[in-house]
């Protein structure tokens, strides 16, 4: 590293963060629109604008961020590595700008350039490198980790193709390809100086070297190059300016060129195609077909290149390789990554010379694995010749960590082969396969679950047996959000008045929020707070018209859910409940009931049918409803296309209610609702993930609890569920499902949503004709609750008041005090 030159940078950019007028940063907006675009300012476009403007900033972090990585290279400091293959980051420029505290002054610099920050701001595509929850919370921990100033580093894919745009065309979702980088990426940095190569195929050798040890040589049938794309993530206020490293695929030049000096020269480009294939595209959860081969050279792939990256550092900072797990902490974010269990001891073994029992050692040490699902159908598993085509060495390995492993279960449970057969790395009933949750348990110090009932039916189902063996090795760490991005940025309003009324104490320690309490009865507060979220609600309804075309009355309930689409998250229960409200006003038009408009958003995986057909339901209830005379506007239902981070930043500031129904014990933790929570949502909701915590905060009387527990649940499906017991009983949904059968909500043909109601009738796996009727009766109680407005907004107060604990900061702090023994590292940008 050059100390000038990170000097001298550091220099600039104080007396640049210094220059209070803004002058010197429009200046440095114009020179960047002149020295990289190629333009001058009267010819320049929104985009050209955007780009310079953008550049600006991240010059202001890139100073941050050298002098974050001198002290790191300096001091003796433990590195937080978080190990994802997503990262929902979302739109960077107004974040970055917040925590730099640059907002006014770029506000009014872009202002005296005559341009309006804000158009800039909504022209911005957003990375969409995640599927939803998992993804946002490693972007949300990155942010966490930056402003708690830890030394870390994100670890994942530059994925060419991000999660798709989602479209609604006659009702149904069409995917769009997502097309993040065609204008160009501002952000990051791309490192070609900076690559690993990453073998695929090929064949082993063993060897006894002269002092009589056993060496394994991988001799790879391909290799591909990965390249280091980096973005800066900056802390909110301080000077620590850490990285994500995205990796991009390339191919690996000598080796086309050997095909093609033997004439194989259609073998070399294809050789080519396929390398740079890698990183093409992300996969979406719940894809039957995703689980192949290209999905898990993507994880290996990338599992490699972070983990030759942190060896590289080490080697580079001159630390010894028995030393690594004290200058690193890795953290599996699911199973996605868990090859790296396997990789590390290959790395430390065959390139780094170091024997078994030391290298298992420091794999343990280094790594912890958060579960995300318990879910059968989710938990990772490969079939073994797949595995073997694609990576021999490190299931050769694999098979010697389940050797030993296995040799410890048989003495820890004597005589118990089926423990045996239920624990071992090989699921060998059938098609054998790698059980990934099983690899990662057995090479990380720490197992945690994502919120306290997560955790515990963790130990209690899935992973039991491991519990069992290693009961210190599991904990929970309840998710949480970044208030940054889903309080501060997104819902400036509430965010000043919080400040007026308790100071800004709580920007850098949520838990402050809770002084709101004082104020949940003041009338002047009140009115206040009520104002703030009628600007929000009407914000989102012009966003709903200009996507929708659906006129929304911003003085309705604004009930919403957003989240991907699926059956256990039970968006087809809220539907029912919005049929059979409408029938009940069909039935009796003068009946008097709290204007509601019920918002939807979220993405089916393409391949999963039946989620698909819940968003034409849900369509389809829109059409007839907002249509419908005799209701007079009072319902209004809404599919907004295309939920995403940047589209959340509208959303979540705008609810009254916050749906988060899931069949208990399905949903591992939830992180919408958190966000909710703290815009002073209130929530309808499930004994389920982390909303169990959400009510213990809240107290339950700010809290609509409806439906089975986690237990009855399970207590209900092992007697034997019968759906159609619910019907029976149930005139309303008797009512609602028949309509729907009658294609009354698919322009008259009956054939549309069979199999959805043919699902619900025959099998109901999630059991949402179970708990309908405890949801309406649930719903009519949020009706009466609403209709006081004053105890409404008290309510919603004490919701945000009490949402200090679902900070992502909270929840980084547990990693790094009970995980990965981590600690701050203050960066000092005016003392280089
Ligand atoms: C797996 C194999 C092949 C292709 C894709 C996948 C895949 C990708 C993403 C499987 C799952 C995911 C994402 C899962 C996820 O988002 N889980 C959610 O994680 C949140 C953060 O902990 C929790 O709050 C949610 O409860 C959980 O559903």
């Amino acid at each position: 590293m050059n100390d000038v030159s990170t000097e001298e940078a550091a220099a600039n950019a104080q007396a640049a963060s210094q220059d209070v007028s803004g002058y010197a940063f429009q200046h440095d907006v114009v020179r960047n629109l002149i020295c990289r675009a190629g333009r001058y300012p009267e010819i320049a476009s929104p985009q050209d604008w955007y780009m310079a403007l953008a550049y600006s900033v991240r010059d202001r972090m890139l100073a941050r961020w050298s002098a974050s990585m001198k002290v790191y290279a300096e001091k003796d400091v433990k590195v937080a590595c978080y190990l994802s293959a997503e990262f929902l980051i979302g739109p960077q420029l107004g974040n970055n700008l917040l925590n730099l505290g640059m907002q006014d002054e770029a506000r009014e610099a872009m202002h005296a350039l005559g341009q309006d920050l804000d158009a800039l701001l909504a022209i911005e595509e957003e990375p969409g490198l995640g599927n939803g929850g998992l993804g946002r919370l490693a972007a949300c921990y990155m942010d966490s980790l930056s402003t708690l100033e830890i030394p870390a580093i994100g670890y994942g894919i530059h994925y060419e193709f991000g999660i798709f745009d989602q479209e609604i065309r006659d009702g149904w979702q069409v995917e769009v390809t997502d097309k993040w980088l065609q204008n160009g990426n501002p952000w990051e940095i791309v490192r070609p100086d900076v690559s690993h190569y990453v073998g695929f195929g090929g064949h082993t050798q063993h060897q006894i070297d002269d002092q009589g040890r056993l060496r394994v040589s991988w001799i790879a049938a391909r290799q591909v190059k990965g390249v280091a794309c980096d973005l800066p993530v900056q802390g909110y206020r301080v000077d620590t300016c850490n990285v994500l490293r995205l990796w991009k695929s390339e191919a690996v030049e000598s080796f086309d060129f050997q095909d093609f000096n033997a004439g194989q020269y259609y073998e070399a480009v294809q050789e080519k195609v396929v390398s740079e294939t890698l990183s093409k595209v992300l996969y979406p959860n719940d894809e039957p077909e995703a689980g192949k081969r290209l999905r898990l050279a993507q994880q290996y792939f990338f599992v490699s290149c972070s983990l030759q990256d942190m060896l590289r550092l080490m080697v580079w900072k001159g630390t010894s390789i028995e030393q690594f797990s004290d200058l690193f902490a890795a953290q599996l974010n699911d199973t996605h990554p868990s090859i790296a269990v396997a990789e590390l001891m290959r790395l430390l073994m065959d390139v780094h010379g170091l024997a078994w029992d030391t290298a298992w050692e420091i794999t343990q040490r280094t790594f912890a694995y958060t579960n995300h699902t318990l879910l059968p159908e989710a938990l990772e598993t490969w079939g073994l010749p797949l595995f073997q085509s694609l990576l021999p060495r490190p299931l050769e390995i694999i098979y010697e960590i389940n050797r030993r492993f296995l040799d410890d279960v048989r003495r820890e449970f004597p005589g118990d082969d089926a423990c045996v057969a239920r624990m071992s790395l090989i699921d060998e009933r059938g098609d054998k396969k790698v059980r990934m949750a099983h690899l990662a348990t057995v090479g990380s110090h720490a197992v945690n679950g994502v919120a306290a009932l997560h955790s515990d039916l963790l130990r209690q189902t899935v992973m039991h047996d491991f519990a069992e063996m290693y009961p210190q090795r599991f904990l929970n760490v309840t998710n949480g959000v970044t208030p940054r991005r889903f309080l501060m940025l997104s819902n400036p309003g509430l965010a000043g008045l919080i400040d007026q009324t308790i100071g800004a104490g709580w920007r850098t320690d949520l838990t402050q929020l809770d002084k709101l309490a004082a104020h949940a009865d003041d009338a002047g507060f009140h009115e206040a707070w009520r104002a703030i979220r009628r600007d929000n609600k009407t914000v989102l309804a012009a966003r709903i018209a200009g996507a929708t075309g659906i006129d929304v009355d911003p003085n309705a309930l604004f009930d919403i859910q957003v989240k991907r689409i699926h059956e256990y998250k039970r968006q087809h229960l809220n539907a029912l409940y919005i049929i059979s409200l409408y029938h009940r006003l069909c039935r009796n038009p003068a009946l008097d009931v709290a204007p509601r408009c019920f918002i939807f958003g979220g993405k089916a995986a393409p391949g999963y049918a039946m989620a698909k057909l819940m968003i034409r339901l849900i369509t389809g209830i829109a059409e007839v409803v907002n249509h419908d005379p005799v209701i007079e506007g009072r319902l209004k239902v809404v599919f907004y296309p295309d939920f995403n981070v940047k589209n959340g930043h509208w959303v979540y500031p705008a609810a009254d209610l916050s749906e988060q129904i899931s069949t208990a014990g399905k949903e591992a933790s939830g992180t919408g609702n958190m966000k909710f929570m703290m815009n002073g949502a209130l929530t309808i909701g499930t004994l389920d993930g982390a909303n169990v915590e959400i009510r213990e905060e809240a107290g339950e009387e700010n809290f609509f609890l409806f439906g089975l527990s986690a237990q009855q649940v399970d207590e209900l499906k092992r007697n034997g569920y019968r759906p159609s017991d619910y019907v029976q009983a149930n005139d309303d949904l008797r009512e609602a499902l028949a309509q729907i059968a009658q294609g009354r909500f698919s322009r008259g043909d009956p054939d549309v949503f069979r199999p959805l109601v043919d699902n619900l009738l025959r099998s109901d796996p999630f059991l949402v004709l179970a708990d309908f009727a405890d949801y309406v009766e649930c719903q009519d109680r949020v009706s009466d609750a609403w209709r006081d407005a004053r105890r409404w907004t008290r309510m919603s107060i004490v919701n945000t008041a009490r949402s200090g604990k679902f900070s992502s900061d909270r929840a980084i702090g547990e990693y790094c005090e009970r995980i990965w023994n981590a600690r701050a590292v203050r960066i000092d940008l005016a003392q280089p």
